[in-house]
């Protein structure tokens, strides 16, 4: 692959859902678009939620994508005229983004993805630590808790109009149906084990 000097780097956008990632992603790829740089936009096949060969924020803003199953599918698509790749929900995506996503980079492309930082149990999203360790850029967004109105980290499952509980499995693709952005505080996951007790009281 053709080698540009001191291009080439990694941005994340992150955060729990409803806070503006897609939007966000969207506004970067049309500010480069307006640049005439040469942008691919991937996106997951798993979500479709919005139909297909498009990604598409809350607010119905839209750009052109591709589909695809498995992070490698990227390099049937990138050339050497390639300047900027851009994925949307990587989080839904194979481990082997984090080693595409540097790859890329490191052959002078610039990589702008989003994805959710935690699962609706709170923990982190499979390989996003990774890719997050790795990332020249990080930006966390926060959405608005629906309990309290204070900044929302956390994503919410409802199922049956009551929080999911922990041994509800990762994925379920949704939107408003079946999630709400809360803090740390109105976050709640019945059945999740305590991960640290060290202070607490014991009788
Ligand atoms: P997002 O694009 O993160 O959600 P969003 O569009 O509301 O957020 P933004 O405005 O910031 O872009 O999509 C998250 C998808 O992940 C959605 O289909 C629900 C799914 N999901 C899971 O499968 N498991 C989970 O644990 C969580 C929290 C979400
Ligand atoms: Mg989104």
């Amino acid at each position: 692959m053709y080698v540009r000097q001191r291009e080439g780097w990694i941005e994340v956008i992150t955060g729990p859902m409803f806070a503006g990632k897609t939007e966000e992603l969207i506004r970067r790829v049309k500010r480069l678009e307006y640049a005439k740089q040469n942008i691919l936009v991937f996106k997951p096949s798993i979500d479709t939620r919005y139909g297909n060969n498009e990604v598409v924020s809350h607010n119905n803003n839209r750009t052109k994508s591709i589909n695809i199953r498995k992070a490698s599918e990227i390099m049937q698509y990138v050339d050497n005229d390639t300047n900027v790749v851009a994925i949307d929900e990587i989080q839904f995506l194979d481990e082997e983004s984090v080693e595409i996503c540097e790859y890329l980079a490191d052959h002078g492309i610039r990589v702008i993805v989003s994805g959710l930082d935690r699962n609706f149990r709170g923990e982190p999203f499979s390989f996003m630590p990774r890719l997050l360790a790795i990332a020249e850029d990080v930006t966390k967004l926060s959405a608005i808790c629906v309990v309290c109105h204070t900044p929302a980290t956390r994503t919410q499952r409802i199922v049956n109009g009551k929080p999911a509980s922990y041994n509800d499995p990762i994925i379920l693709v949704g939107a408003k149906d079946s999630y709400e952005a809360r803090c740390r505080h109105c976050h709640q996951v019945p059945g999740k084990p305590a991960t640290y007790t060290r202070f607490e009281d014991h009788e």
